[in-house]
């Protein structure tokens, strides 16, 4: 009768403490998929999840996941990836719009919700000449709340599209070492930059707080993601410390209608030990 009543037990906390690995705020709601939706395809939304676990930046570690941005190629706006240090810790967010629930309107006016200190990396969906976007989707990485930007990747196209029903894998790596930021998108580098995040940025501590944000203005689409992997190494020895499966519910396929952008493999060579990839049963 114990055995049963555990097994009844684990067969309600375990949906539960997957699901609660995340902070939500505003429109962020668990996907029966598994993952975790930012936006709906529903204008004027804003969704935010943090992970509960801080990074700490003094280790080496890579952060694995799926990102879908939506199936109309004129909708908005975008998903943004963010490691911060805002005073408002899990309840911290940014304008909404344009601004991907992450930074401002405007860079020179540093008013209103944006996050900060922090980082960011952007999936842009939509034109936003104020933000010095591209008249296309592109990646770009931001800082301290600004969306603005002078760079950006695409691929060197112009017909460059995120919006193509397709989950895009993602992967952020930190190598404290080198302080080293590397993003892959499908395969690809997207973004390489060395900064000292610890004492230029986030005034000396260590300890960030992670997620993902989103939003839609006029236009929109459907926006979620699904954490597949967190990879972390302890430094000098480069020992392996942890390989965490944080996909919410192993185990659960993706949606049937959903393929994977395959665009190219992941460049495995900086990686100081190698390591399996994760099965994701019903994943590619
Ligand atoms: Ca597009
Ligand atoms: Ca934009």
């Amino acid at each position: 009768m114990r055995t049963i009543l555990c097994c009844l037990l684990l067969c309600i906390v375990l949906p539960i403490s997957s699901y609660s690995q995340y902070v939500l705020l505003e429109d962020a709601i668990n996907l029966d998929n598994g993952c975790i939706q930012l936006t709906p395809d529903e204008p004027y939304s804003r969704g935010i999840a943090y992970n509960r676990t801080r990074l700490n930046l003094n280790q080496y570690f890579e952060i694995d996941f799926d990102i879908y941005l939506g199936n109309k190629e004129e909708g908005a706006d975008g998903i943004t990836f963010v490691m911060h240090n805002d005073h408002r810790e899990f309840r911290a967010m940014g304008t909404w719009g344009e601004c991907m629930g992450y930074g401002r309107w405007r860079r020179e006016y540093p008013t209103g919700n944006f996050i900060s200190p922090s980082i960011a990396v952007e999936f842009d969906t939509y034109y936003n000449y104020t933000q010095n976007d591209p008249d296309h989707d592109h990646v770009a990485y931001l800082e301290n709340g600004t969306n603005y930007h002078t760079k950006y990747w695409s691929d060197n196209r112009t017909d460059f599209d995120l919006e193509d029903n397709k989950l895009h894998d993602f992967r952020f790596r930190w190598d404290p070492e080198k302080q080293q930021i590397t993003v892959f998108l499908d395969g690809k580098i997207v973004y390489q930059g060395k900064r000292n995040l610890i004492k230029d940025i986030f005034e000396g501590n260590p300890e960030v707080i992670w997620g993902f944000t989103a939003s839609t203005g006029r236009a929109s689409n459907q926006q979620f993601f699904c954490l597949k992997r967190i990879t972390r190494y302890n430094l000098p020895s480069k020992e392996l410390k942890a390989v965490t499966p944080v996909f919410p519910r192993l185990g659960i396929p993706a949606p049937a209608t959903l393929t994977h952008n395959k665009a190219g493999t992941h460049d495995e060579a900086a990686l100081p030990v190698t390591v399996a990839p994760l099965h994701l049963p019903g994943r590619q």
